[in-house]
């Protein structure tokens, strides 16, 4: 061969060894060989065998992972062998002396321990799955290059279901997806399985997530149809060995859509049958079909008060199908209805709270973090604490409906924690949503969280890179809800980006500081739902013509020459009143009220001074302004790691950054003339003035902007 040909073919195969090495497809489980030569020799004297005693599909999983995790990142390949040192895996009970009574006495369902002995790396799992998400903790620390010397580890989780929601329709589109398309190619299953199901299920299982609720909720009664139950069944199959169940999303009225029944009234006995056969069926094809989520009487889909009778007469109706075979109904909070002219604020309280103690035992009430609908900020929904008889589940959403989207970076963590370590004073100080939602405040067995999915077909799978971080997130929330962001984020970036430790803290900065920036240049000091109609893409504060009132921005901005801000004191709506007092205590007062949730509660005139000494008006101006900086700041941290990055990767998140400044100007810009209608106050002289007056911004429209929800 001579040399340019040589040459160009050693460039054609780097250059595929980048596209294929830094496409972002392996997520955080990338086993890379270890580049550090010290912790990779430690680790090969330490590991040279892999022992994992039993042989079930769970084991199998855990064998594969822990075989192919060391190949990669040792760079040799390790199984059973009789060498000295190395893993132990297996459930503790099978493991005879070498897991101590003590050790498993701290077990519980799921947890695991790992802790050395006699020169032995020892992973030992309460059951299977303990063992499972032992083994890729090893994994996690392996890449994170600790050390594996001196390991004491015990894990229980805290939360009992964990599970990703996808809004995906049986036509692959996504509602309110990013992503490209829907992973799950019905048309194709049961007999084409995409390869890219079980790694999907590897990274589930990776940080602790064991349910997938499959379809939208926003239903469709075809997916209990006998030849979708198959192609679902298939899916089941897929995720069994990885220790994650399947759900699906139940249609209230399939018993009329798809049984030809004349109602779905859950009180007739013929409806009840219906459901009754619909599970054995189920359950026949898929033994441990996890059960149902279920969204009724909200936003036009079908439910129980479509004919009288309550929310817990509907969910119980549907847990009984499901209860001989050991299955849930998730019945989610998130109702507001067409006729109740009430504060949509606080409409699901109104209609939850009165019904605590009548749901059956395997009901669990879903509840969306906030009381309105996953804005950039939200305080939390006065549901949490206010059904202490009930198993209340938490629903994030990971999927940036109303944080930017595809294109956007916003570290969630951060807005996860805020939520879930806010103080609900449900039964006092301490009362906070982590311990609403891991049961220990009430004392509750059945727990869970819930993510609305980020993934699609796009290769890296989330779109922006950076939405891995937030998927990672909610796993490791959902395993312990009183981690910190900032533990998370560090977590993260060392799996993604094994680049130096500098240049590490800079992508934990950017993450840490990006939701506070998102919340800057979109919706500062408590403004909400100002998003662009429908697809919720881009600046909409001027949408006032909608079908429904609380559909619009203006019902939840209230600008007017007065001032700005939603009253929800007992001189408004009195939504604070469905806060304990001690909470309500915070906020009821506009002096003392936290700036950042202001306007979620208070009309406040524009030139009223807040606590720093400036008026509402320019703290207005001057957070949005301050968001721009804040994603300049990001664009120049991601600069800096040009070098370090390769090339796919950094160029995919550089452009997404390019996008999101931009974006961040039009808001601000759209936003600040907007509101200078009614202020009619000047944007402060050393500020830049906006681009283009308002006109401009209200002509602008997205019609094939991705995500929307049809209109009904
Ligand atoms: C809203 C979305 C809509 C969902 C709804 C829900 O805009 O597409 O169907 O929530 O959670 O955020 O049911």
């Amino acid at each position: 061969m001579n040399i340019k040909l040589f040459a160009l073919t050693l460039a054609f195969f780097c250059s595929f060894y980048w596209l294929k090495a830094d496409d972002g497809y392996r997520l955080w489980l990338r086993y890379d060989k270890i580049a550090d030569a010290g912790v990779r020799e430690n680790y090969k004297k330490q590991i040279q065998f892999i022992q994992v005693i039993g042989d079930s599909p769970i084991l199998q999983s855990a064998r594969k992972e822990l075989e192919s995790g060391l190949a990669g990142f040792l760079g040799i390949n390790i199984s059973e062998n009789s060498a000295e040192n190395g893993i132990v895996a297996g459930v503790a009970e099978s493991m005879g002396a070498l897991v101590l009574p003590e050790k498993k006495s701290e077990l519980r369902s799921e947890g695991y321990v790992i802790f050395n002995k006699n020169n032995k790396i020892v992973v030992a799992g309460f059951d299977e799955k303990g063992t499972l998400y032992g083994c890729f903790h090893l994994l996690r620390l392996m890449g994170q290059h600790a050390d594996l010397s001196r390991l004491d580890i015990l894990e229980n989780p805290k939360v009992q279901i964990r599970v990703l929601n996808h809004w995906d329709n049986l036509d692959r589109t996504v509602e309110r997806g990013y992503a490209g398309f829907s992973i799950w190619n019905w048309h194709q299953l049961p007999h084409y399985i995409d390869p890219r199901y079980t790694d999907y299920a590897r990274a589930n299982a990776s940080i602790g997530i064991n349910g997938a609720v499959v379809t939208n909720v926003n239903a469709n009664a075809l997916v209990f149809r006998r030849d979708y139950l198959e192609k679902a069944a298939a899916l089941a199959d897929v995720f069994r060995p990885y220790g994650i169940k399947i759900y699906l999303t139940a249609r209230f009225s399939s018993p009329i859509e798809l049984g030809g029944l004349k109602t779905a009234d859950p009180l007739d006995p013929i409806v009840q049958r219906w459901w009754q056969k619909k599970a054995k069926e189920i359950y026949s094809l898929i033994p441990n079909f996890g059960g149902f989520l279920v969204k009724a009487n909200s936003e036009g889909q079908p439910g129980p008060q479509d004919y009288g009778r309550s929310h817990a007469e509907g969910a119980n109706m549907l847990a009984r199908a499901l209860a001989p075979y050991g299955g849930v109904v998730m019945w989610r909070a998130f109702v507001y209805s067409h006729e109740t002219p009430a504060d949509r604020f606080k409409q699901a309280f109104m209609e939850f709270k009165p019904l605590d103690g009548q749901f059956d035992d395997n009901v669990l009430i879903q509840v969306k973090n906030g009381p309105i609908d996953f804005q950039p900020r939200e305080p939390v929904s006065p549901l949490f604490g206010a059904m202490p008889q009930t198993p209340v589940i938490m629903e994030f959403q990971i999927t940036k409906e109303y944080l930017g989207q595809g294109t956007h970076l916003v570290g969630l963590a951060s807005m996860y924690e805020e939520v879930l370590r806010t103080d609900t004073y449900a039964k006092g100080p301490g009362s906070t949503v982590a311990k609403i939602v891991d049961g220990s405040l009430f004392n509750h067995k059945k727990t869970g969280m819930a993510g609305v999915a980020n993934i699609g077909t796009d290769r890296n799978w989330t779109g922006h890179l950076f939405g891995q971080a937030d998927w990672y997130a909610f796993g490791r929330l959902a395993w312990d809800p009183y981690m910190a962001a900032s533990d998370i984020f560090k977590e993260w970036t060392q799996l993604t980006f094994p680049v130096s430790e500098k240049a590490q803290q800079t992508i934990v900065d950017m993450l840490k500081n990006s939701h506070e920036a998102c919340v800057n240049y979109m919706t500062p000091l408590g403004l909400h739902h100002i998003m662009a109609a429908d697809h919720h893409y881009g600046p909409g504060p001027w949408v006032d013509q909608m079908p429904r009132a609380d559909w619009t921005s203006v019902y939840y901005h209230k600008a007017d020459s007065l001032g700005l801000g939603f009253d929800r004191t007992t001189t408004g709506s009195d939504a604070l009143g469905q806060y304990a007092s001690a909470f309500c205590k915070q906020y009821v007062n506009q002096e003392t009220c936290p700036p950042e949730f202001l306007l979620w509660f208070h009309h406040v005139p524009w030139s009223k001074q807040l606590a720093n000494g400036k008026t509402l008006w320019e703290n207005l101006c001057r957070d949005y302004y301050k968001g721009i900086a804040q994603v300049a700041l990001m664009k120049k941290q991601w600069q800096s790691l040009e070098s370090e990055i390769d090339p796919e990767r950094f160029q995919s998140v550089w452009m997404h950054l390019t996008i999101q400044e931009k974006e961040a100007i039009w808001w601000r810009d759209a936003c600040v003339t907007y509101f200078q209608q009614f202020s009619k106050m000047a944007i402060p002289a050393d500020l830049e003035q906006p681009l283009h007056d308002l006109e401009y911004y209200e002509k602008l429209n997205y019609p094939y902007a991705p995500g929307i929800r049809p209109r009904w």
